[in-house]
């Protein structure tokens, strides 16, 4: 049994790899902000998940975290760096400068903030996996995709880069990204709430779903030691990487 720490737990893919995990036979801390999801996780769960409220973007309460935990929890053995947002799909010019600004806090300040908390015990314990979640959107460009692509091209190549450092030691180090996920809060936060944009992105696809997500942290965490994924892509069968765009008069 190991003690694993989610971010972004109250939704979508955390909720679901929090469920995986727990029927697995580990300890999840279930972070993010909405206490009320954490607490019906617990009520749903029981004592496998602690409620831990965290705004990964208050760097003051992901620095005190690893102290903050509760004693008993404070030995993480496995991150699931999950919380992570788009904001927006405007082309670059017109974009919200503040969304950006959400969007690097989120999705890179944020998940380096909470690796570099944990990490070092992780070290001194030496042992620990980190799995980050990517996106495809790291991986090949699209429009509007601008900063939420670039966050995620950050996530991926900081996942690589954590595995240099990490040679030597027993820590694995992986990088999730799937494309087309259905099912969750991803497309209405990107779209201020607007359910009928939002439901537009996966209409008349069988997208993949946050279980699916799930299965593949539930394998990569049921892997021997010995063995580190470095890169997981997943897309559903009905998608594929786009054609370069070419303009033709
Ligand atoms: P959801 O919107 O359903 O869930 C996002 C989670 O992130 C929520 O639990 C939210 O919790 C949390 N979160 C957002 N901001 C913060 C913050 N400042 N502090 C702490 N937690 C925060 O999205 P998904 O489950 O679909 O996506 C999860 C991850 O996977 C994201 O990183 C996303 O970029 C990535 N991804 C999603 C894909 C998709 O198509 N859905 C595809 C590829 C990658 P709360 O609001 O309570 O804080
Ligand atoms: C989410 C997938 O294609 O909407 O990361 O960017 S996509």
């Amino acid at each position: 049994m190991s003690t694993v720490l989610v971010t972004g737990a109250t939704a979508g893919f955390g909720a679901a790899i929090t469920k995986r995990l727990v029927g697995d036979g580990h300890r999840v801390i279930a972070t993010g902000r909405r206490k009320d999801r954490l607490d019906a996780l617990v009520a749903e769960l029981g004592s496998a998940v602690l409620a831990f409220p965290l705004d990964v973007t208050d760097a003051a309460a992901v620095a005190a975290m690893p102290g903050s935990l509760p004693e008993g929890w404070r030995e993480v053995d496995i991150l699931v760096n999950n919380a992570g947002l788009a904001l927006g799909l405007d082309p670059a010019w017109k974009a919200s400068l503040a969304d950006w600004d959400t969007m690097v806090a989120t999705n890179i300040t944020g998940l380096i903030g909470v690796t570099r908390a944990l990490l070092p015990a992780m070290v001194e314990r030496n042992r620990g996996f980190i799995i980050n979640l990517s996106s495809t959107a790291g991986s090949y460009p699209y429009p509007g995709g601008h900063v939420y692509g670039s966050s995620k091209a950050f996530v991926t190549h900081f996942t690589l880069n954590l595995k240099s450092d990490l040679v030597g030691t027993n820590i694995r180090v992986s990088s999730v990204e799937p494309g087309l996920v259905g099912g969750t809060e991803f497309s209405s936060v990107r779209f201020g709430g607007d359910s009928d944009k939002a439901a537009g992105v996966y209409k008349g696809t069988v997208p993949l779903n946050a279980e699916d997500i799930a299965e593949t942290v539930g394998w990569l965490v049921s892997l021997p030691e010995h063995v580190n994924i470095n890169r997981v892509e997943m897309m559903p069968t009905c998608q594929a990487p786009g054609p370069l765009a070419v303009k033709r008069t």
